[in-house]
């Protein structure tokens, strides 16, 4: 039986009245590692299963020390204004590509046929509340139920099937995978898959002959894994025949999934020094089994709702709308029907997809989190880091799940190792560096196959400092100095050791990046050539601008590394500045040049206005020459690049704008899975969301817009001798949500706040300073300083009148 638990208000269901007829109208769960894709089929069950550590590949050297030979020519080619040439001659300092996520594999109920369906008795859905999957039919009068979460304390997937007529559920389960493997049975109630990953498996966008090796030698390289389904019948009979399980006549059954990789971390072969992926699954499954179900599920519910519930997020509800199927939301508001707790659906999705793809110890979320049914996924699956990885953590904090950026922030600090060697080997550089593509291994050189990438993209060298700013944010946000100091600090220092030797001095007084490019956009030179490859983009320097200033005040916060601080404000003044173009926008190159697709999905030279703090109304200017980059660039695009327009409109303070944002990336794209790089992003009939195809990244882009229209934080003000915080409430509050409330959003300082809005204006405001930090409040023009000790709360109501708790 499930327990009843109370419900969070509001609307927090993903449902449907049919199974999912493809993999983007299945439902995800997952642990952080194991992740599951429910179809719901009715006869036919299927679960597409997934491991977050199973990969492609082993660690191996993808430093180019010819790349250092090659630099001074990349940089003199430069200079010459031979663009095309230094494009070619960057080619030569790559790497090999990197390595894919894989599917671990499929598990298949099949329930006998002939029964009587009832049509309309069919459901299907996902509670964001805690985290379970449901499917639900009428057979005759039988009611048949299904139950599915994946389980972070007890780290296995548990699937409990009932039915209220006892002794009716009769199914056979069988196991399969798209990699190598076999099935076996472990007694008369288990089915083992035994498999192993390829050696190598070339990105998506790779035309080759041969793209997946498997290495079938002696000592053979690639990860092995284990998949252990067990079944527990209360009443009836269960056994195993070879490659079937079967139950017959239960009144109950509960499925336990667990698996185990032999991944050993990223520099240890898999293949050779891996750890036992029996071992790693059994573990956990012998545990999980000792376990009552009810057990099973109140310690998942209790360890989702931990983080779950934080935020309570209410945008208004349409009469009506919280009826009807998630599918049928969808294409009510594509039509223009207003459907305001659709946007809040989708809210608590991204901060759901988190939770369930990002947990401590495990890995960060990749381009598809951890749902993944291809052997060559799209970008395979990796960490891209030009824009999507840190994309996918900017709601970590301010949506109150500090805890899910860990596995980033662990993942960052291992690039930081590898990406020493990296600036050593290719640059002959000090600190780290990290280019375009990163995956389990910890890449951190170019990618491109020795002179197969193009340079717009693999040769992209900024990763490293913008993986700090996310060091620096957890700092901000929850004020924690042992963090910052261990850990933040040497990750943001060796970073910003890369980039002043990077960084090339012009002669008249200015440090600028070469190579350079702007993500991942050619530009057109007056005589019409068409060249990517320069010095000096404006996303580098706004990049470096903001490493160098974290990196100033971290200094400071610490009492630490002055005169490092005090090289790092020398080299910031001298950075090459911001440029306003002839079309009054922020120019992308150092020079004037004509995009060569005005509408471009990156918008790389808007990083100082979002995720950046560079371009605020304190710069008017360029403010005003920020927006205009947007007018220019336009209002559509793939998926993240819409999450990231909601993004900058919110900071550009234009509510209404986002919201246009929103609109357009909740429209509903079908099953349409082929790549688009142009416009047309939205979100499938999962509210997964389409690049297209599905890729996680906008789903949480969106959580972290909708946030930053509620709530800014990123401004302070020098009081005294103090800098203190601006929390600046419902910045960029649409029309479109007159009526509304938030609580538990978190602003940088260790702040946590309630917002309540009505008719447009702001109701009340309940702040909460977990430091006892003082901080200045804005709304409109409004401005209040707060003071407040420790764990104390302010509480204002409309007319900003105080009561003090
Ligand atoms: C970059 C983007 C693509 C896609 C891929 C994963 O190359 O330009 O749009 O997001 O990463």
């Amino acid at each position: 039986m499930l327990l009843v638990l109370p419900s969070l208000a509001g609307d927090l269901k993903l449902k449907y009245t049919q199974p999912a007829g493809n993999w983007t109208e299945a439902l995800p769960v997952g642990n952080g590692r194991l992740g599951a894709m429910i179809f719901g089929g009715i006869r036919n069950e299927h679960l597409q299963l997934n491991d977050a550590t199973l990969w492609s590949g082993a660690p191996r050297d993808w430093n180019n020390p010819a790349a250092k030979e090659i630099l001074p020519k990349v940089r003199a080619a430069i200079f010459a204004g031979d663009y095309v040439k230094a494009g070619e001659l960057c080619k030569m300092m790559q790497g090999p590509y990197n390595e894919s996520y894989q599917p671990l594999g499929d598990l298949r109920l099949t329930f006998p046929g002939g029964g009587n369906i009832s049509s309309n008795s069919y459901e299907r859905c996902l509670d964001l509340d805690n985290a379970i999957a449901t499917v639900r039919y009428r057979d005759g009068d039988a009611t048949f139920t299904r139950e599915i979460f994946s389980s972070y304390p007890d780290q296995v997937m548990v699937m409990r099937l009932t039915c209220d007529e006892p002794g009716k559920i009769n199914f056979t389960a069988t196991v399969d995978s798209l990699l190598h493997y076999h099935v076996t049975a472990d007694g008369n109630n288990t089915l083992v898959l035994s498999g192993k990953a390829p050696s190598h498996v070339d990105p998506s966008y790779l035309n080759s002959r041969n793209p997946i090796v498997y290495d079938t030698g002696t000592n053979a390289e690639g990860m092995t894994f284990n998949l252990y389904v067990r079944a527990f019948a209360e009443g009836g009979k269960v056994s195993c025949d070879g490659e079937t399980l079967s139950v017959t006549s239960a009144n109950a059954v509960t499925l336990l999934l667990s698996a185990g990789t032999s991944f050993n971390g990223p520099d240890k072969s898999p293949g050779r020094e891996g750890r036992d992926p029996v071992a790693g699954a059994l573990r956990p499954l012998k545990a999980a089994q000792t376990k009552s179900y009810d057990d099973l599920l109140t310690r998942h519910v209790f360890d989702y709702q931990k983080l779950f519930r934080r935020v309570e997020l209410h945008l208004g509800e349409t009469s009506g709308a919280s009826d009807l199927t998630t599918d049928a939301r969808l294409a009510r508001f594509a039509k223009g029907e207003s459907d305001p707790g659709l946007a809040a659906l989708l809210y608590q999705y991204g901060r759901y997809l988190l939770i369930a793809s990002s947990r401590p110890g495990g890995l960060p979320a990749n381009l598809q989190g951890i749902w993944n049914d291809s052997m060559r996924p799209p970008w395979s699956a990796n960490w891209t880091l030009n824009i999507n990885a840190e994309m996918n953590y900017w709601p970590s904090e301010v949506a109150n799940v500090a805890e899910c950026h860990e596995p980033f922030l662990d993942f960052i600090q291992m690039l930081s190792i590898h990406g020493r060697k990296t600036a050593g080997v290719n640059y002959g550089a000090h600190g780290w560096v990290a280019h375009h593509n990163a995956d389990i291994w910890g890449q951190t050189g170019p990618v491109g196959n020795y002179g197969y990438g193009d340079p717009v993209w693999a040769n992209w060298a900024m990763g490293s400092a913008w993986l700090s700013q996310d060091c620096w944010e957890h700092y901000a946000f929850d004020g924690d100095k042992k963090y910052l100091r261990e850990h933040g600090w040497p990750v943001m220092k060796g970073a910003a050791e890369f980039y002043l030797d990077w960084l090339i001095e012009d002669g008249q007084g200015h440090l600028f990046t070469a190579p350079s490019v702007s993500p991942e956009l050619a530009f057109i030179m007056p005589d019409g050539q068409h060249a990517n490859v320069s010095m000096a983009c404006t996303m580098d320097m706004s990049i470096i601008w903001e490493l160098f200033t974290d990196c100033i005040d971290a200094a400071h916060v610490l009492g630490t590394d002055q005169e490092f601080a005090a090289k790092l404000e020398a080299a910031r003044a001298k950075l090459y500045p911001l440029q306003i173009g002839s079309r009054g926008q922020i120019q992308e190159w150092f020079q004037d040049f004509q995009e060569e697709d005005v509408h471009h999905r990156h918008t790389s030279h808007l990083f100082g206005l979002y995720p950046g703090h560079q371009i605020t109304p304190a710069t008017p200017e360029f403010f005003a020459a920020a927006k205009r980059v947007l007018e220019i660039r336009g209002d559509d695009g793939t998926g993240w690049s819409l999450g990231w327009k909601i993004n900058f409109w919110a900071r550009l303070l234009d509510g209404d704008h986002a919201y246009l944002l929103i609109s357009n990336l909740l429209r509903p794209v079908g099953d349409n899975t082929r790549i688009s790089y142009e416009a047309g992003g939205g979100v499938y009939p999962n509210l997964f969301d389409a690049h297209p195809p599905f890729q996680i990244d906008g789903n949480f882009a969106f959580t972290a817009g909708v946030s930053e229209m509620l709530l800014q934080s990123h401004l302070s003000e020098t009081i005294g001798k103090d800098e203190v915080r601006i929390l600046d409430l419902l910045p960029a509050l649409p029309k479109a949500w007159p009526d509304g409330s938030v609580v538990g959003l978190r602003a940088r300082g260790d702040f946590e706040l309630a917002i309540a809005w009505q008719q447009g204006k702001l109701a009340s405001v309940s702040i909460t300073s977990l430091a006892g930090n003082s901080c200045q409040l804005h709304y409109g023009q409004t401005i209040m300083e707060v003071k407040l000790k420790r764990g104390g709360t302010l509480t204002l109501n409309a007319k900003l009148k105080q009561r003090v708790q």
